[in-house]
């Protein structure tokens, strides 16, 4: 027999001949602090968390059903969500279905059955994802759907307790979290292991060590095995008993009173101390990790049977029996008509709506726009004693970029108070090129955060901000380094919308300093000539200026596009032209150019192109570096030969404006694609598909890109690199 069956058939027969497992302590009812409704509200929870698993299994049995792990043992959580306020943002376990169902009775109105059964079924109609995927969420519960990656999620937890004390002051428009809310974050006890995790607990006790405040639980539901891999005994205990910054926390998971009360107990700790905690939940996995899992390949069936004897529903169901709130009739009373409603139910379900089409699907990869109360400039004599006297001078004189962005950066955080920027050395240093230089005089520590060094850390901190209407700009050393915290872009960031069906957003901006051509400094690790991680990401910007006015420019319409559109946008500023000056010749000063104050100037909206020359013999596409290089070349290929080209610096790398592209590529006969990446995943790619498959003219066509190669330090820094001469030949090479 299926073990979910005999498991079913435990309960019956055990609460029938009264045969409940032994409590581990003499937890009462008044000793909790709940009343007799309350814990049959939490036995109801539990048990319809029950049925749905139920359910799930015989509905996929029957290739209705998607939903493959179940919650199962895990059931005392629904204790938990009674502990805490249906405002303190949940960061869940993908087992807290009870949790979930408990935290819908504490808001009116709520369907949890039929809401999570249209999730289960993966309905359209499901209201957290569309039908996207099975998944645990819902925005009314400030339960944020997670992606099943373990431990994703914790780094964005410690960025959303991080920002209610943020908010309180700032009070950005689009505040979510009550300025004494907690934020909860559950998880496995396998996944404690994952240098995620490690990263975020430790992260949590560094601010709070610091005397930040922090308040975050973190819920760690041990059941003593990650899929086959059996947690050693004691390890949780040993791991995060004495953890600098993390008050420990333990109780019996299987024990709703008992677990209530310690979950009061931490509420209380960290709600009045804004201190964060770490409550250790013992529980049971029952059904094994999921469905296609057969437990007894790895464990006895003593170990299976042991575990069985320990359903938390029949703990509950002795506490309620004991306490004399239910007889032994109601309590099964309650569990049968409860299975037959979710069957009844789940008939229902199953006939709703389904997604069809790629559009369907594709319709939440871009969040929605939102609506932004206009935002007024600071006042003239504001602004001047922000910026101070001698930037207000510096500002009308030609300047790099490295300081054009500066100003941009300054400006945009007198505009949008909502602004918080995130990075290692952001803070009084300014950034390693000086980029953020005096933005912490100006605007404080809380505005100007000076992180740990972990960038998943940086990544989660900014999602977890933006979850609470903070607008981060997050700043990544060196793109290379970017690789360290993917996943936090990737799986968790670009996501969020899309499994949340545009409710769950999380605008930012991520700064990130990257491109080769330093002369000689840094190697590889500082001179990454790769955005290919960043390339595929669906609804994911790339933005990428080639000189100061441009970085201005694409810096203003970034924000915009975060703060009205919730963009997640990547900002690849390319180092080697932070401090480049000229263009032709040393003292041209040609790659300079006089701040354009906030107004001025013609904005870069995302996807337009930039073009320099109309010239027909040639057109040269690039960005970056290879732009700054093509413009020498044109120069040259001008100059000595006759030949007039035209230059377009494609600024938007994601989304391409493939129109844009084919406009002006179209009077020239021949194309030249200048990528400074290295060729395999470069956007050279891309743009060779384009022109090949869509360009009419059918031009000929082609391309100069980095070898697939690290960069060297020393002499041989653009050995593997596209060059001016390289360019020049290659065009002389294409006309003839
Ligand atoms: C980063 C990552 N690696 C691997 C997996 C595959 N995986 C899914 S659940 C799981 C075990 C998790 O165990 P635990 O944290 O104890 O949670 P439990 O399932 O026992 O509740 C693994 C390895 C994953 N989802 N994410
Ligand atoms: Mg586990």
């Amino acid at each position: 027999m299926d073990r979910a069956e005999i498991i079913h058939e435990n309960f019956l027969r055990r609460v029938r001949e009264g045969d409940l497992p032994p409590g581990q302590g003499s937890a009462t009812l008044a000793g909790a602090g709940l009343s007799e409704t309350d814990l049959v509200g939490i036995f109801r929870s539990q048990v319809l968390s029950r049925q749905l698993d139920r359910v799930s299994r015989k509905l996929q049995a029957r290739g209705e059903g998607y939903y493959t792990i179940g919650s199962s043992g895990h059931e005392g959580n629904a204790a938990l969500a009674a502990a805490f306020r249906p405002t303190d943002m949940a960061f869940l376990h993908y087992r807290d279905a009870a949790f979930q169902i408990q935290r819908s009775s504490q808001v009116p109105g709520q369907t949890p059955l039929w809401d999570m059964l249209l999730s289960f079924t993966v309905s359209s109609d499901d209201p957290v994802s569309g039908g996207r995927h099975k998944v645990l969420g819902s925005k009314v519960l400030a339960i944020p759907p997670q992606t099943s990656t373990i431990a994703s999620h914790l780094p964005k937890a410690v960025g959303a307790a991080y920002s209610i004390g943020i908010a309180k002051r700032l009070r950005p428009e689009h505040k979510t979290l009550p300025d004494d809310a907690v934020v909860l974050c559950s998880f496995g006890d396998a996944s404690v292991n994952h240098s995620t995790a490690q990263g975020a607990f430790n992260t949590a006790g560094w601010t709070a060590h610091q005397g930040v405040p922090l308040p975050l639980v973190f819920i760690c539901e041990d059941n003593g095995i990650g899929i086959s891999t059996r947690t050693p005994g004691g390890w949780i205990e040993a791991s995060f008993g004495a953890r600098p910054g993390l008050a420990y926390f333990r109780c019996d998971g299987l024990d709703v009173l008992a677990t209530y009360r310690v979950a009061r107990e931490v509420a209380a700790y960290v709600r009045g101390r804004r201190k964060p905690a770490f409550l250790h939940l013992g529980c049971v996995r029952l059904y094994g990790h999921a469905g296609a899992d057969v437990q007894t390949a790895y464990m006895s069936r003593a170990e299976i049977e042991a575990d069985e004897a320990n359903d938390p529903l029949l703990h509950t169901a002795r506490s309620l029996i004991e306490q004399s709130v239910l007889t032994a009739d109601q309590v099964l009373e309650i569990y049968s008509e409860t299975g037959e409603r979710t069957a009844r139910v789940a008939e229902a379900a199953i006939k709703r709506p389904k997604l069809r089409t790629a559009g369907e699907v594709m319709a939440s990869l871009i969040p929605p726009g939102r609506d932004c109360a206009p935002t007024n400039g600071p006042s003239a004599e504001a602004r001047a004693a922000a910026f101070g006297a001698s930037d207000m001078r510096a500002m009308k004189q030609p300047q790099h970029m490295a300081k054009l962005i500066n100003f941009a950066l300054t400006d945009l955080m007198l505009e949008h108070r909502e602004i918080v920027m995130a990075g290692q050395d952001i803070g009084p240093k300014g950034g390693v090129y000086g980029l953020t230089q005096r933005l912490h005089d100006r605007f404080g520590p809380a505005r100007m955060i000076n992180t740990l060094l972990d960038e998943q850390s940086i990544l989660g901190l900014a999602i977890g901000l933006a979850h609470n209407g903070i607008l981060p700009i997050p700043e990544i050393q060196f793109l290379a380094y970017l690789h360290n915290a993917e996943d936090q872009l990737r799986g968790e960031a670009a996501t969020l919308p899309f499994f949340s069906d545009g409710q769950y957003t999380n605008p930012m901006i991520i700064r990130i300093a990257g491109l080769g051509y330093q002369r000689g400094f840094g190697g590889h690790f500082h001179n990454d000539n790769s955005l290919a991680v960043l390339r595929d990401i669906p609804g994911v910007v790339i933005a990428c200026p080639s000189n100061g006015r441009d970085a201005v420019h694409m810096l203003r319409e970034c924000v915009r596009l975060a703060r009205e559109e919730q963009r997640v946008i990547v900002f690849i500023e390319p180092i080697a032209l932070y401090m480049t000056r000229d263009l032709h010749a040393p003292k041209d000063g040609l790659w300079t150019c006089p701040y354009p104050e906030p107004g001025a100037g013609d904005p870069i909206p995302l996807g337009r192109i930039g073009q320099h020359g109309e010239g027909t013999d040639i057109a040269i596409l690039s960005y970056g570096n290879g732009y700054h290089l093509s413009r020498q070349a044109g120069k040259i290929l001008s100059e000595d030969h006759g030949l007039k080209a035209r230059i377009i610096d494609l600024r938007w790398l994601a989304p391409l404006n493939e129109a844009a592209i084919l406009d002006a590529v179209e009077p020239c006969a021949q194309v030249l694609i200048v990528d400074e990446c290295r060729i395999t995943g470069s956007q050279s790619e891309a743009l060779m598909a384009l022109l090949t498959e869509r360009a009419g003219h059918a031009p000929s066509l082609r391309r100069i890109a980095a070898a697939d190669s690290f960069i060297a330090t020393g002499p041989a820094y653009g050995a593997t690199l596209p060059n001016r001469d390289q360019i020049v030949e290659t065009v002389l090479d294409m006309l003839g």
